[in-house]
């Protein structure tokens, strides 16, 4: 009998060593990831925020201290899965014509070295001119896109994150519907540049990432769930990583022990 406990010990133990080596593959794999949480203030995309509410459902990721970006989402039906993003350069005060925005998705994770047909991009410069890219196998191909893909809108705007007027985008995407279907779940790449700051280069998330490697790019994880009260805060966030995988752990833990007691 004890043999057998002692067996069935060893068993389940080298099962757990080959998870954790699982897990950090996956970890290796992916680049980054974050969570996208359900969207409880629909927020007016005017490139600003609109109430000092209007971002506080979103979880901040920051790159560095120059920008951070939140988004939300929601299911309206099979035709309307919102994904909602606003994007903060906290640094950037500036209304350059060569600023630019640049979003990059890979929606159907194939996470290839090149982009290829299927893989999304678009540019903003001078917050105000918008260019989709589709990828082509070995970079990007100029696609036109109807206007009704996306809502989008950048100003020089203060915020609750910072009281100087910084260059803020806000944009909604319907995944669910539209003339082009890019994938309910997605990789993504958020990027911005200040050309008056140009020695700093392009910031982006996951932070070295590049526009043409789809591989490098981050996973947007999204949940039913609204975000837990206090996530919401920068503070908070940029020490959250960690502390939310030992909350979710010891979570997972419990409901197990809950489950079979
Ligand atoms: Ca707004
Ligand atoms: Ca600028
Ligand atoms: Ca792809």
């Amino acid at each position: 009998m004890k043999k057998k406990v002692y067996t069935i010990i060893m068993v389940a133990f080298m099962m757990l060593l080959l998870v954790s080596f699982g897990a950090i593959n996956c970890a290796r794999a992916q680049a980054a990831e974050r969570t996208s949480w359900t969207t409880v203030v629909y927020p007016t995309i005017d490139g600003m925020w609109t109430s000092d509410d209007e971002w506080t459902d979103g979880e901040i990721t920051p790159i560095g201290e120059d920008v951070a970006f939140r988004s939300t989402w929601d299911f309206v039906s099979m035709e309307e899965v919102y994904t909602r993003w606003l994007v903060e350069f906290l640094s950037d005060t500036t209304d350059d014509p060569e600023d630019y925005w640049e979003v990059c998705i890979d929606g159907d994770q194939s996470m290839s070295s090149a982009p290829e047909a299927g893989d999304y991009k678009f540019v903003i410069t001078g917050h105000t001119d918008l260019v989709w890219y589709e990828g082509d196998g070995t970079g990007w191909a100029v696609t036109e896109l109807d206007a009704s893909e996306m809502e989008w809108a950048s100003s020089l705007s203060d915020s609750p994150t910072n009281s100087t007027p910084h260059q803020i985008l806000e944009f909604v995407i319907n995944k669910g519907g539209g003339t082009v279907q890019m994938g309910i779940l997605w990789n993504i790449r958020i990027a911005a540049y200040d050309a008056s700051n140009s020695e700093a280069g392009v910031l982006a998330w996951p932070e070295g990432s590049d526009a043409d490697v789809p591989e490098g790019w981050g996973l947007e994880n999204y949940t039913s769930e609204t975000i837990p009260e206090g996530l919401s805060f920068g503070v908070l966030v940029l020490l959250s990583s960690a502390a939310v995988i030992v909350a979710s752990v010891v979570l997972r833990k419990r409901s197990r022990i809950d489950k079979s007691s």
